[in-house]
C-alpha cells in the first residue's frame, strides 16, 4: 500500500492477500483524518494494482471508470456493466446475446458485483476495481481487449471535502 499524499500510519488491509475471482477489491483508501477539515490522506494499494494488471497479459487495456455524485447509482450502474462483461467475454464475436437474461429478469444484483444500496449513507469509499480483466474478442479478425471495471467514492456530499474530490476524480482519470 503506498501514501500517495503524506506518509503516515500504517496500512490497515493485509499486504499478502490474493484477489479473489468475481469480486470487487478497494484500490484507492483514504485514510480518516485528525480532524473534520483535514483532508484524508490516500492510499494506492500499489500490490493489488500489479496483480490486476499482470492478469491482462499483453492485451490491450481499456478502463471504464464511474465518477461523479454520491448515491446516485454509480455502483448499480456497474454491476449492470459486469453483468454485461461477463456475457461478452463468453461470446466467441463480439455479441453479448440475452445478458440481461430477460426469462429471469430479475435475478438479485445483489453480491454479484459492486456494493451499492439503498439509502442517504455514502456506500463507496476511495476507489474500487472488479478484482479482473473481462478479456473481450471484439470479433472474429481483432485481437481481443482487457477491460478493467473501477468504482469511486461519490462526490459533493457532506463526506467528502473539495480537496478528496478532486483527488477521487483526477486519479481515476489517472489510472483509467
Ligand atoms: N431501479 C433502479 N435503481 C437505481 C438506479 N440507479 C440507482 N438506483 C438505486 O439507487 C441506490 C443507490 O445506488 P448506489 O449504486 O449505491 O449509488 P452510488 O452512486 O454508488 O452511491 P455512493 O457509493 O454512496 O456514492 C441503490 O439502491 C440502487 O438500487 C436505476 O437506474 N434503477
Ligand atoms: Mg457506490
Amino acid at each position: 500500500m503506498e501514501d500517495i499524499t503524506h506518509v503516515s500510519g500504517k496500512p490497515k488491509q493485509p499486504q499478502g492477500k490474493r484477489l479473489q475471482p468475481g469480486s470487487a477489491v478497494q484500490i484507492v483508501r483514504l485514510e480518516n483524518s485528525t480532524s473534520i477539515e483535514a483532508s484524508r490522506n490516500l492510499k494506492l494499494n500499489t500490490q493489488v494494482l500489479r496483480e490486476l494488471l499482470s492478469k491482462a497479459d499483453d492485451y490491450p487495456i481499456a478502463v471504464i471508470v464511474i465518477a461523479g455524485p454520491g448515491r446516485k447509482g454509480k455502483s448499480f450502474m456497474l454491476t449492470y456493466i459486469i453483468r454485461y462483461l461477463q456475457a461478452l467475454e463468453r461470446s466467441e464475436d463480439g455479441d453479448a446475446g440475452d445478458w440481461m437474461d430477460k426469462v429471469n429478469p430479475d435475478i438479485p444484483m445483489k453480491n454479484k458485483g459492486f456494493t451499492f444500496r439503498n439509502g442517504m449513507d455514502r456506500t463507496t469509499d476511495g476507489i474500487w476495481m472488479w478484482s479482473k480483466p473481462f478479456i473481450i474478442k471484439r470479433s472474429k479478425t481483432e485481437p481481443p481487449v482487457a477491460v478493467l471495471v473501477m468504482d469511486t467514492e461519490g462526490c459533493f456530499d457532506p463526506y467528502t471535502n473539495e480537496q478528496e474530490q478532486s483527488s477521487i476524480i483526477g486519479l481515476s482519470l489517472l489510472l483509467s
